[in-house]
């Protein structure tokens, strides 16, 4: 009898292919009746693939062995829930650093020299009757790095080829790292002209960026939002964007995306991004080919290849 797993969320077609071919596959996202679905299968579930478990699904789910994460962030799992019920818990580390680094670099530029704007400008054929403007460049700034870890050290690197100082905040300083570190977020954000969000989600980090990070990052300040939108005080960054409090603001998270706040679509200081950190062709696959990696781990008895319970 093939194993039985659940789905909950939509994977690449590479991926659920994988899946399809090893396991028996209910894909809870796809119910019209996520209840009765449930109901009927969740006797011999033994794996999730995908994320968004708290201890009420699992609870449902009594034989339920294992969790494999697409992303590499987990904090829409309850993994304190898991462990207590033995449920082990995967995720999809190193194989998304590049991509998401990318796009940070790309989101650092765009804003610094207003390229979606200069885009609109042109498109909408405000070139011939006007100037687009003059911006700023990212040579010679300080960036800090809010999570140094291993995308954020991928960041730092890119920052560098850019000609940029990197400096980072994070838990404790990293003795290899020949960055400057800062034990306070506050004073790092007021040494910077940049700084970039990279760190986990969850209850840990909630509002790390508070009004008083902003206040200090400051009226030429740029923010950069990588990460997840909760480890920002969402409502004062939108004032202190609109006010002019602070500088600008690249933006790829939100605290209840996929919503995004109404105050921030006609800010010209702005950057939006949909949450496409890691959206390649190359690097989706490989998350794919690790959720599946893990999950034949597991059940072949190996040891799984990305544990994080
Ligand atoms: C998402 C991410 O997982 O890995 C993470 O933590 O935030 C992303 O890669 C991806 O968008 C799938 O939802």
């Amino acid at each position: 009898m093939p194993i039985e797993i659940l789905q909950t969320g939509k994977l690449l077609a590479s991926c659920e292919a994988a899946l399809a071919e090893r396991y028996t596959v209910h894909k809870l996202h796809e119910a019209a009746d996520k209840d009765a679905l449930i109901a009927s299968v969740a006797p011999n579930i033994r794996g999730v693939a995908g994320g968004s478990m708290q201890a009420d699904l699992m609870d449902k789910l009594p034989k339920l062995e294992i969790i494999a994460n697409f992303g590499v962030g987990y904090d829409s799992i309850d993994t304190a829930a898991a462990k207590a019920r033995n449920i082990r818990v995967t995720n999809t580390p190193n194989v998304l650093n590049d991509a998401v680094a990318e796009l940070t670099i790309g989101l650092m530029i765009a804003l610094a020299r207003r390229i979606p704007q200069g885009d609109q400008f042109v498109r909408q054929g405000k070139w011939p009757g006007a100037q687009f403007g003059l911006f700023t460049e990212l040579t010679g700034k300080t960036v800090g790095i809010l999570g140094l870890g291993r995308i954020g050290k991928e960041i730092a690197v890119r920052a560098q080829a850019m000609k940029m100082r990197v400096v980072y905040y994070g838990r404790k300083r990293q003795v290899r790292e020949p960055f400057i570190y800062y034990s306070d977020l506050t004073e790092m954000a007021r040494d910077s002209d940049w700084l970039v969000i990279i760190a986990p989600g969850g209850a840990g980090t909630d509002g790390i960026v508070s009004r008083q990070v902003l206040e200090a990052l400051g009226p030429r300040g740029m923010l950069v939002n990588v990460a997840r939108g909760t480890l920002i005080d969402e409502p004062a960054m939108v004032e202190m964007l609109a006010s002019g409090a602070l500088g600008g603001a690249a933006l790829d998270v939100f605290e209840k995306e996929p919503q995004v706040p109404a105050g921030l679509l006609g800010l010209d200081n702005v950057v939006l991004s949909p949450h496409q950190g890691s959206a390649t062709n190359q690097t989706r696959d490989a998350m794919g080919a690790l959720v599946v990696a893990n999950l034949d781990a597991h059940f072949a008895g190996e040891p799984l290849i990305s544990a994080v319970v």
